[in-house]
Protein backbone atom coordinates (compact mmCIF):
# COMPACT_ATOMS: atom_id res chain seq x y z
CA UNK A 1 0.00 0.00 0.00
CA UNK A 2 1.04 3.61 -0.25
CA UNK A 3 2.06 5.56 1.93
CA UNK A 4 1.77 9.08 2.63
CA UNK A 5 4.00 11.33 4.96
CA UNK A 6 2.40 14.14 6.00
CA UNK A 7 1.25 16.67 8.15
CA UNK A 8 -2.46 17.00 8.46
CA UNK A 9 -2.02 20.91 8.28
CA UNK A 10 0.08 21.19 5.39
CA UNK A 11 -2.01 22.28 2.33
CA UNK A 12 0.48 20.44 0.40
CA UNK A 13 -0.14 17.25 2.19
CA UNK A 14 -3.75 18.22 1.28
CA UNK A 15 -3.71 18.64 -2.47
CA UNK A 16 -2.05 15.59 -2.45
CA UNK A 17 -4.80 13.78 0.00
CA UNK A 18 -7.81 15.18 -1.98
CA UNK A 19 -6.46 13.66 -5.02
CA UNK A 20 -5.86 9.79 -3.41
CA UNK A 21 -9.40 10.01 -2.24
CA UNK A 22 -10.52 11.26 -5.40
CA UNK A 23 -8.56 8.54 -7.31
CA UNK A 24 -10.02 6.55 -4.81
CA UNK A 25 -6.36 5.05 -4.01
CA UNK A 26 -5.55 3.70 -0.58
CA UNK A 27 -3.19 4.65 1.45
CA UNK A 28 -1.56 5.12 4.99
CA UNK A 29 -0.40 8.45 6.47
CA UNK A 30 1.91 9.07 9.08
CA UNK A 31 3.66 12.14 10.52
CA UNK A 32 7.30 12.23 10.03
CA UNK A 33 10.12 12.83 12.54
CA UNK A 34 11.22 15.78 10.69
CA UNK A 35 10.15 19.67 11.96
CA UNK A 36 12.83 19.67 14.61
CA UNK A 37 15.81 20.00 12.37
CA UNK A 38 17.59 17.11 14.43
CA UNK A 39 19.18 14.19 12.17
CA UNK A 40 16.32 11.74 11.46
CA UNK A 41 15.82 8.73 8.86
CA UNK A 42 13.12 10.59 7.08
CA UNK A 43 15.90 12.08 5.12
CA UNK A 44 16.24 9.28 3.34
CA UNK A 45 12.83 9.50 1.91
CA UNK A 46 12.97 13.58 1.55
CA UNK A 47 16.55 15.45 1.82
CA UNK A 48 14.53 18.17 2.07
CA UNK A 49 12.95 17.21 5.39
CA UNK A 50 9.54 18.49 3.93
CA UNK A 51 5.90 16.86 3.92
CA UNK A 52 4.67 15.44 1.36
CA UNK A 53 6.81 12.70 0.98
CA UNK A 54 5.05 9.82 -0.85
CA UNK A 55 6.30 5.87 -0.65
CA UNK A 56 5.33 3.35 -3.59
CA UNK A 57 7.09 0.16 -3.50
CA UNK A 58 10.02 1.14 -2.13
CA UNK A 59 10.19 4.66 -4.32
CA UNK A 60 10.13 7.51 -2.46
CA UNK A 61 8.64 10.68 -4.30
CA UNK A 62 8.80 14.18 -2.39
CA UNK A 63 7.54 17.40 -3.62
CA UNK A 64 3.40 17.80 -3.97
CA UNK A 65 3.41 18.94 -7.86
CA UNK A 66 5.56 15.73 -8.45
CA UNK A 67 3.48 13.42 -6.51
CA UNK A 68 0.48 14.36 -8.36
CA UNK A 69 1.98 14.08 -11.48
CA UNK A 70 3.06 10.63 -10.86
CA UNK A 71 -0.16 9.95 -9.64
CA UNK A 72 -1.98 11.14 -12.70
CA UNK A 73 0.51 9.36 -14.52
CA UNK A 74 -0.04 6.01 -12.83
CA UNK A 75 -3.50 6.10 -11.62
CA UNK A 76 -5.11 8.15 -14.55
CA UNK A 77 -8.40 7.48 -13.91
CA UNK A 78 -10.23 9.53 -12.76
CA UNK A 79 -8.16 12.13 -14.45
CA UNK A 80 -7.68 15.24 -12.76
CA UNK A 81 -5.47 17.27 -15.40
CA UNK A 82 -7.42 19.00 -18.13
CA UNK A 83 -6.95 17.80 -21.71
CA UNK A 84 -5.50 20.48 -23.63
CA UNK A 85 -1.81 21.61 -23.78
CA UNK A 86 -2.99 25.22 -22.99
CA UNK A 87 -5.94 24.30 -20.22
CA UNK A 88 -2.92 22.12 -18.69
CA UNK A 89 -0.28 25.21 -18.51
CA UNK A 90 -3.25 27.51 -16.72
CA UNK A 91 -3.96 25.00 -14.30
CA UNK A 92 -0.15 24.44 -13.54
CA UNK A 93 0.11 28.00 -13.20
CA UNK A 94 -2.87 28.54 -10.75
CA UNK A 95 -0.98 25.37 -8.68
CA UNK A 96 2.43 26.94 -9.08
CA UNK A 97 1.10 31.02 -7.62
CA UNK A 98 -1.02 29.15 -5.00
CA UNK A 99 2.12 27.00 -3.50
CA UNK A 100 4.60 29.90 -3.92
CA UNK A 101 2.88 33.65 -2.87
CA UNK A 102 -0.22 32.88 -1.87
CA UNK A 103 1.10 30.07 0.56
CA UNK A 104 3.81 32.80 1.98
CA UNK A 105 0.51 34.73 3.28
CA UNK A 106 -1.07 32.12 4.92
CA UNK A 107 2.31 30.13 6.49
CA UNK A 108 3.30 34.11 7.58
CA UNK A 109 -0.36 34.72 9.22
CA UNK A 110 0.60 31.42 11.58
CA UNK A 111 4.20 32.35 11.98
CA UNK A 112 2.53 35.63 13.88
CA UNK A 113 -1.34 34.18 15.49
CA UNK A 114 0.15 30.90 16.29
CA UNK A 115 3.82 31.09 17.20
CA UNK A 116 3.41 33.92 18.37
CA UNK A 117 6.94 35.38 16.75
CA UNK A 118 6.01 39.33 16.85
CA UNK A 119 3.02 40.69 18.95
CA UNK A 120 0.83 44.31 19.51
CA UNK A 121 1.27 47.49 16.88
CA UNK A 122 4.22 45.26 14.76
CA UNK A 123 1.73 41.98 15.04
CA UNK A 124 -1.02 44.53 13.74
CA UNK A 125 0.97 45.86 10.96
CA UNK A 126 2.35 42.44 9.53
CA UNK A 127 -1.45 41.29 9.26
CA UNK A 128 -2.93 44.21 7.75
CA UNK A 129 -0.39 43.36 5.24
CA UNK A 130 -1.23 40.01 5.07
CA UNK A 131 -5.26 40.76 4.42
CA UNK A 132 -4.11 43.72 1.94
CA UNK A 133 -2.69 40.54 0.01
CA UNK A 134 -4.88 38.26 0.66
CA UNK A 135 -7.75 40.78 -1.13
CA UNK A 136 -4.84 40.63 -4.14
CA UNK A 137 -5.17 36.81 -4.21
CA UNK A 138 -8.73 36.78 -4.53
CA UNK A 139 -9.01 39.28 -7.27
CA UNK A 140 -6.48 37.13 -9.01
CA UNK A 141 -8.56 33.80 -8.22
CA UNK A 142 -11.41 35.38 -9.69
CA UNK A 143 -10.45 36.02 -12.76
CA UNK A 144 -8.90 32.98 -12.96
CA UNK A 145 -12.27 31.48 -12.34
CA UNK A 146 -14.46 33.63 -14.80
CA UNK A 147 -17.73 32.69 -15.38
CA UNK A 148 -16.93 28.75 -14.34
CA UNK A 149 -17.89 26.75 -11.93
CA UNK A 150 -13.99 25.08 -11.30
CA UNK A 151 -10.62 26.38 -11.90
CA UNK A 152 -9.89 23.25 -13.70
CA UNK A 153 -12.51 24.37 -16.24
CA UNK A 154 -15.80 21.95 -16.88
CA UNK A 155 -15.02 20.28 -14.28
CA UNK A 156 -13.34 19.80 -10.88
CA UNK A 157 -9.86 18.59 -11.32
CA UNK A 158 -6.12 19.42 -10.10
CA UNK A 159 -6.86 23.14 -10.53
CA UNK A 160 -9.27 22.97 -7.94
CA UNK A 161 -7.26 20.51 -5.58
CA UNK A 162 -4.74 23.27 -5.91
CA UNK A 163 -6.40 26.22 -4.46
CA UNK A 164 -8.61 24.84 -1.93
CA UNK A 165 -5.83 24.55 1.05
CA UNK A 166 -4.83 28.21 1.03
CA UNK A 167 -8.20 29.64 0.50
CA UNK A 168 -9.20 27.21 3.12
CA UNK A 169 -6.48 28.61 5.17
CA UNK A 170 -7.34 32.07 4.23
CA UNK A 171 -10.91 31.18 6.19
CA UNK A 172 -9.25 29.56 9.24
CA UNK A 173 -7.14 32.85 9.39
CA UNK A 174 -10.26 34.89 9.30
CA UNK A 175 -9.52 36.46 6.06
CA UNK A 176 -11.74 34.02 3.80
CA UNK A 177 -13.90 35.31 0.59
CA UNK A 178 -16.93 37.95 0.95
CA UNK A 179 -19.78 35.75 1.53
CA UNK A 180 -21.62 35.77 -1.80
CA UNK A 181 -18.80 36.17 -3.81
CA UNK A 182 -17.67 33.94 -6.89
CA UNK A 183 -14.83 32.00 -3.95
CA UNK A 184 -17.33 31.95 -1.66
CA UNK A 185 -19.70 29.91 -3.80
CA UNK A 186 -16.69 27.57 -5.62
CA UNK A 187 -15.76 26.52 -1.38
CA UNK A 188 -19.15 25.59 -1.16
CA UNK A 189 -18.89 23.39 -3.85
CA UNK A 190 -15.22 22.29 -2.86
CA UNK A 191 -17.10 21.57 0.74
CA UNK A 192 -19.77 19.43 -0.47
CA UNK A 193 -16.76 17.05 -1.56
CA UNK A 194 -15.87 13.67 0.11
CA UNK A 195 -12.42 14.31 -0.64
CA UNK A 196 -12.69 17.43 0.55
CA UNK A 197 -14.14 17.01 3.80
CA UNK A 198 -12.21 13.91 4.45
CA UNK A 199 -8.72 15.97 4.04
CA UNK A 200 -10.16 18.69 6.51
CA UNK A 201 -11.52 16.31 9.09
CA UNK A 202 -8.15 15.04 9.53
CA UNK A 203 -6.89 18.25 10.91
CA UNK A 204 -9.55 18.44 13.51
CA UNK A 205 -7.12 16.76 16.26
CA UNK A 206 -4.66 19.30 16.27
CA UNK A 207 -6.57 22.65 16.08
CA UNK A 208 -7.17 22.61 19.96
CA UNK A 209 -3.06 22.34 20.31
CA UNK A 210 -2.44 25.42 18.89
CA UNK A 211 -1.95 27.40 22.14
CA UNK A 212 0.84 24.93 22.67
CA UNK A 213 3.21 26.15 20.16
CA UNK A 214 5.30 29.23 20.99
CA UNK A 215 6.03 26.87 24.34
CA UNK A 216 7.18 23.98 21.71
CA UNK A 217 9.58 26.73 19.62
CA UNK A 218 11.51 27.61 22.67
CA UNK A 219 11.87 24.13 23.62
CA UNK A 220 13.85 23.52 20.56
CA UNK A 221 10.70 20.91 19.52
CA UNK A 222 10.63 22.64 16.00
CA UNK A 223 12.54 25.18 13.66
CA UNK A 224 10.35 26.42 11.88
CA UNK A 225 11.36 26.33 7.72
CA UNK A 226 11.97 29.81 6.43
CA UNK A 227 12.72 29.47 2.75
CA UNK A 228 12.58 31.15 -0.70
CA UNK A 229 8.86 33.00 -1.07
CA UNK A 230 7.96 32.09 3.01
CA UNK A 231 11.49 34.12 3.89
CA UNK A 232 10.70 36.79 1.41
CA UNK A 233 7.31 37.27 2.49
CA UNK A 234 8.93 37.97 5.89
CA UNK A 235 11.46 40.27 4.73
CA UNK A 236 8.74 42.52 2.74
CA UNK A 237 5.77 42.69 5.67
CA UNK A 238 9.03 44.20 7.40
CA UNK A 239 9.74 40.90 9.46
CA UNK A 240 13.34 41.24 9.25
CA UNK A 241 13.93 40.60 13.35
CA UNK A 242 11.79 37.94 13.52
CA UNK A 243 14.24 36.16 10.80
CA UNK A 244 17.53 37.45 12.94
CA UNK A 245 15.75 36.82 16.19
CA UNK A 246 14.80 33.17 14.75
CA UNK A 247 18.60 32.59 13.70
CA UNK A 248 19.70 33.64 17.21
CA UNK A 249 17.82 31.30 18.99
CA UNK A 250 17.36 28.50 16.46
CA UNK A 251 14.24 28.33 16.04
CA UNK A 252 14.47 29.10 12.37
CA UNK A 253 15.98 26.59 10.13
CA UNK A 254 16.95 27.36 6.09
CA UNK A 255 16.04 24.69 3.48
CA UNK A 256 18.24 21.73 4.30
CA UNK A 257 21.93 21.18 2.45
CA UNK A 258 22.03 18.06 0.55
CA UNK A 259 24.69 15.48 1.37
N1 LIG B 1 7.45 22.28 -2.60
C1 LIG B 1 7.09 21.38 -1.54
C2 LIG B 1 6.86 22.16 -0.27
C3 LIG B 1 6.55 21.27 0.92
C4 LIG B 1 6.58 22.05 2.24
O1 LIG B 1 7.03 23.18 2.33
N2 LIG B 1 6.08 21.40 3.28
C5 LIG B 1 6.10 22.01 4.58
C6 LIG B 1 4.81 21.77 5.32
S1 LIG B 1 3.55 22.85 4.76
C7 LIG B 1 7.18 21.37 5.42
O2 LIG B 1 7.24 20.16 5.52
N3 LIG B 1 8.01 22.19 6.03
C8 LIG B 1 9.01 21.75 6.94
C9 LIG B 1 9.04 22.60 8.15
O3 LIG B 1 8.25 23.56 8.24
O4 LIG B 1 9.82 22.28 9.02
C10 LIG B 1 5.84 20.60 -1.97
O5 LIG B 1 5.12 21.07 -2.85
O6 LIG B 1 5.64 19.50 -1.46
Amino acid sequence: MLKLYEHPFSPYVQKVKIALYEKNIPFEAEIPDAFSGAPTKYRALNPRLEVPALVDDGFAIFDSTIILDYLEDKWSNPPMLPVTPRERARVRMIEDLCDTYYEAINWGLMEVRAWKRVTGDHAAAIEKRAREQTVGVFAWLERELGLGEWFNGSSFGHGDLSVFPYLHGSVVWGVGPRAGSKLASWLERMDERESVRKTIAATQQFTGSMDALPAMLESGAFKRQYRDHRLEWMLRVGGVEVVLEGLKKGTIRFSEEVS
